[in-house]
């Protein structure tokens, strides 16, 4: 197993120190990552100690320590899943061919693509919550925050490291570019659209990092997939990561519909303008933004039929999350069952792989609401949470544009742009969300619009104090 070596100026277990040309290269692009994180990360939180989890391997078992750490301080590195041994392809026309150590000629510009794709995702996230430390509700919730935080930032140094180790000098210009595009900036914003909307409450937050870091997932999970074995092995440790990412998005709901179910019951009502006036989140409100993120986190799995995806994956670029599980791995003369706005249609099974991952990626937001709606039950309510239909709001593909209310009718165009800010936060839904956010940092203590988690970070009670301001 290969062991993080951490007295390098960049922590990395690639032997970077044997190579010095690609060590110089990220040595100059290191401090311009610095600056970035210094004016775009986490605003006003430089002097805190944070009670951090740091990769100390890559080994399943016991790869990360935790301990406090000034966030400038955190030392971002280069960790890659080790190799395994005559690794083959596992899916497409050259499925069973050995995999490849470097990037083949012909698929240069597909692969650089998928990579500044993937990598730009990640500064973004980092600059969308670049101000939710201000009103975090709780200091554990904080350290989760920065947590999550510097954990997207190794996940930039990931994509930086594929730039350029293999992609030379187009790669090293990538690597700057993603660090001069920016979230919601009209001149040059980030590639995916999720990554431009603001995250800034926290209700926002939770549903992100439910929503899009779970796509996150299934986008890591089918590149680990790749026969380009230095992406696939860079996205299987960045995987080990990603799960505490959605368990913050998970457990962040849950514990806000617990909040609002205590509430209802000290009120003995589900008035929503009560439990408003109480401080908390009526659930109505709550399904409005899982309507939102949701739907807006079903686009980034493109178009539902794509030749791209077909000639990534019929090219062994890019497969499906956990290929292991299907049967056919090649998936020519295959057809698949559309549903468009013009009725059903059989398209080829390649061209439509964006339409599956999107499909199993819904399945798998499902397990939250089952436990979210089992907790409504069982205190008595008749409310269900439920996900928004695979049509509404989309921005992208068959569907884009078409008046879909979010059970998925299709409606009159009057209808939809009249109910939207019912399915919707209006504005007036977003000030009021926005009014709950205060800052409450005394160790141990919760705003009133979320419940305490059920448990501390690696066995430490609720009440240690997870980030030390100064
Ligand atoms: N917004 O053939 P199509 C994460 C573009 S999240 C704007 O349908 P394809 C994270 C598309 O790029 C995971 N543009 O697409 C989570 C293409 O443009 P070009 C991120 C969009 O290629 C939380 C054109 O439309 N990783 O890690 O089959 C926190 C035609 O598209 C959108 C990846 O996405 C959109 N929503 O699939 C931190 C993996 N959707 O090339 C991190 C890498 C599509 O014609 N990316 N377009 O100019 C990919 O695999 C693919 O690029 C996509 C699109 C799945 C995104």
């Amino acid at each position: 197993m290969s062991q993080i070596n951490y007295s390098e100026k960049i922590p990395n277990n690639v032997d970077l120190a044997n190579d010095r040309t690609l060590q110089r290269a990220l040595e100059h692009w290191q401090p311009h990552f610095l600056q970035w994180w210094h004016e775009m990360g986490p605003s006003d939180f430089e002097a805190a100690d944070v009670y951090l989890r740091t990769a100390v391997s890559v080994d399943a078992q016991g790869w990360a320590q935790y301990g406090a750490v000034h966030m400038p301080d955190y030392r971002w590195g280069i960790f890659l899943a080790d190799r395994v041994a005559s690794r083959k392809i596992g899916f497409g026309d050259r499925m069973g061919q050995p995999v490849w150590q470097q990037v083949p000629g012909e698929y240069r510009s597909t692969l650089r693509r998928l990579i500044v794709t993937q990598g730009d995702t990640e500064p973004a996230s980092v600059e969308q919550q670049r101000l939710l430390g201000h009103s975090c509700p709780s200091l554990y919730d904080l350290r989760n925050l920065f947590q999550v935080n510097v954990e997207e930032g190794r996940h930039l140094w990931a994509m930086v490291y594929l730039l350029h180790a293999h992609f030379g000098r187009d790669g090293r210009e990538e690597a700057e570019e993603l660090l001069a595009r920016h979230s919601g900036d009209a001149d040059k914003p980030r590639i995916l659209s999720t990554f431009n909307e603001p995250v800034s409450d926290w209700l926002s937050f939770f549903c992100f990092t439910y929503f899009t870091d779970r796509d996150g997932k299934y986008q890591l999970k089918s590149l680990a997939e790749s026969a380009f074995d230095p992406l696939s092995r860079t996205c299987r440790f960045m995987l080990t990561e990603e799960a505490h990412h959605m368990f913050v998005g998970e457990t962040g709901i849950g514990r806000v519909v617990k909040r609002t179910l205590e509430v209802m019951q000290e009120l003995g009502s589900d008035d929503p303008a009560k439990i408003r006036a109480h401080g908390a989140v009526d659930l109505p409100l709550l399904q409005k933004y899982l309507n939102f993120w949701c739907s807006s986190s079903l686009d980034l799995f493109g178009n539902e039929i794509s030749s791209n995806s077909a000639a990534n994956f019929a090219n062994g670029l890019k497969g499906r999350p956990d290929e292991d599980q299907y049967e056919d791995h090649v998936l020519r003369g295959k057809i698949f069952k559309l549903e468009i706005p013009e009725g059903a249609q059989e398209v080829p099974m390649l061209n439509a792989l964006n339409e599956v991952m999107r499909e199993s990626y819904l399945k798998d937001c499902e397990i939250g609401l089952k436990r979210w709606n089992r907790a409504i039950e069982r205190a008595g309510h008749a409310f269900r949470l439920s996900l928004p239909s695979a049509h509404f709001r989309r921005s992208i593909g068959a569907w884009m544009g078409k008046p879909v209310d979010p059970q998925g009718n299709v409606v009159s165009k009057e209808l939809y742009e009249k109910n939207l800010h019912a399915w919707i936060p209006s504005a007036a839904d977003r000030a009021f969300v926005h009014s709950l956010m205060q800052k409450v940092i005394e160790p141990g203590r919760i705003a009133g619009w979320v419940a305490p988690p059920e448990r501390g970070i690696n066995n430490l009670p609720v009440e240690y104090e997870y980030v030390k301001l100064h």
